[in-house]
C-alpha cells in the first residue's frame, strides 16, 4: 500500500448564514441571498476540489465542543435536522452523511498512543453539530465523499490559549501519522472564522447587506496581519502568533482548527490560495486553501 497523503488543507468558515443565502433543498429558510463574496469563493474553491482525486474529509470543528478528550464520529451515517441555536431562523438543515469509521478509529488510535484523552461517539441519534455541516455543504455540496468529524477540547477555557496551542498541534501529528499509514488521499478542513467579535442587533432582514461590516477596526487589522502570513507561506509564524491572535481578537481559532491542520500540514512554507474575505454578522471570515501540489497550486486572490 502507497502512504497516505494530504492532498487539500481548507480554511472554512461556517457561519450558517452563508447556507441560508445559497438557499439549497435541505435548508428550510428561503433568502434573498447575501455574503456573495464568501459565496462566490467558496464555490471556486468546491469546484477547484471536484478536480482533485481524493477519498476523505477530515474535519475539525470548534461547534462540537468536548470537556474530557477529543472525541470522533465512530457510526457510519448520521441523518438527522440541525437546527441553529443561536439563529434557528437561518439554518434547519437536512443532513444526511456518511463517515470513514476506519480512518476516524486510526485517528483516535493514534492520538490516544500519543498520550491524548480520547473517545469515539458511537450513538447513532447524536446531532452533527451546524459548523461541520456548513462548511462540508460549501466544499462538497453533493456530498459524495465520507468525513472523518473531530471535536474540539476546550484546553483554551481549562488552561490557557498557549495549551490549546500545544495541543492541537499533538492532535495533529498524530492525525498526520495516522493519515501516512492509511494509505488514503485526504482533504483537511479547519471550520471556522478568523476574529470573532459579533454585532449585538440582528437586522430585520439578515441578508440585508447594507448593514453587514466589520464592527472593529484593529481586528480587522489583526486579520489582515494573519491572511498576509498565509499569502506569504508563513504558517509557523501563524501558529506562533496564534495565542496572542486569538486573545486580541475573541477569534474562533480558539478552538483549534488552524493551529491543528497547520501542524498536520507540516506548516507550509507555500503560499495559501485566498478566496475570499468578507464579515459575517462582524466576524471576520476568509476562505484559504494549502495545496501541496505546486503545479496545481493557484494564485486566487
Ligand atoms: O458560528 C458562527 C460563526 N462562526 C460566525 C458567524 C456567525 C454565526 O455563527
Ligand atoms: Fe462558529
Amino acid at each position: 500500500m502507497s502512504k497516505g497523503e494530504i492532498v487539500l488543507g481548507c480554511l472554512a468558515p461556517h457561519p450558517p448564514h452563508l447556507v441560508y443565502a445559497d438557499n439549497p433543498p435541505q435548508n428550510q429558510p428561503v433568502s434573498e441571498g447575501g455574503w456573495e463574496t464568501l459565496r462566490w469563493g467558496y464555490a471556486k474553491l468546491a469546484r477547484k476540489l471536484k478536480e482533485i482525486d481524493y477519498d476523505v474529509i477530515v474535519l475539525f470543528t470548534p461547534h462540537w465542543q468536548t470537556y474530557i478528550g477529543t472525541h470522533f464520529l465512530g457510526c457510519e451515517k448520521f441523518e438527522s435536522l440541525s437546527v441553529d441555536p443561536v439563529f434557528p431562523n437561518l439554518f434547519r438543515y437536512q443532513y444526511d452523511l456518511e463517515v470513514d469509521v476506519t480512518l476516524s478509529e486510526a485517528m483516535r488510535d493514534a492520538a490516544t498512543e500519543s498520550g491524548i484523552v480520547t473517545k469515539m461517539m458511537r450513538n447513532p441519534d447524536f446531532r452533527v453539530d451546524y459548523g461541520t455541516i456548513t462548511s462540508c455543504h460549501l466544499l462538497n455540496p453533493d456530498w459524495d465523499k465520507p468525513i472523518v468529524c473531530i471535536s474540539s477540547n476546550r484546553n483554551r477555557h481549562y488552561y490557557s490559549v498557549e495549551v490549546m496551542n500545544e495541543q492541537a498541534a499533538a492532535l495533529g501529528a498524530a492525525c498526520r501519522k495516522a493519515i501516512e499509514n492509511s494509505g488514503k488521499r485526504v482533504v483537511l478542513v479547519a471550520s471556522h472564522s478568523l476574529s470573532h467579535r459579533h454585532f449585538t442587533e440582528e437586522a430585520p432582514l439578515p441578508e440585508d447587506m447594507s448593514r453587514e461590516h466589520i464592527y472593529n477596526h484593529s481586528q480587522y487589522v489583526w486579520d489582515m496581519k494573519m491572511i498576509d502570513l498565509m499569502r506569504n507561506g508563513e504558517m509557523k509564524q501563524v501558529f506562533d502568533l496564534m495565542p496572542e491572535f486569538t486573545e486580541q481578537t475573541m477569534a474562533e481559532t480558539e478552538g483549534g482548527g488552524l493551529s491543528w491542520m497547520m501542524k498536520t500540514m507540516g506548516f507550509p512554507d507555500y503560499p495559501a490560495e485566498i478566496y475570499g474575505y468578507q464579515s459575517v454578522i462582524g466576524t471576520g471570515n476568509v476562505v484559504a486553501a494549502w495545496d501541496p501540489n505546486a503545479n496545481t497550486r493557484e494564485v486566487v486572490l
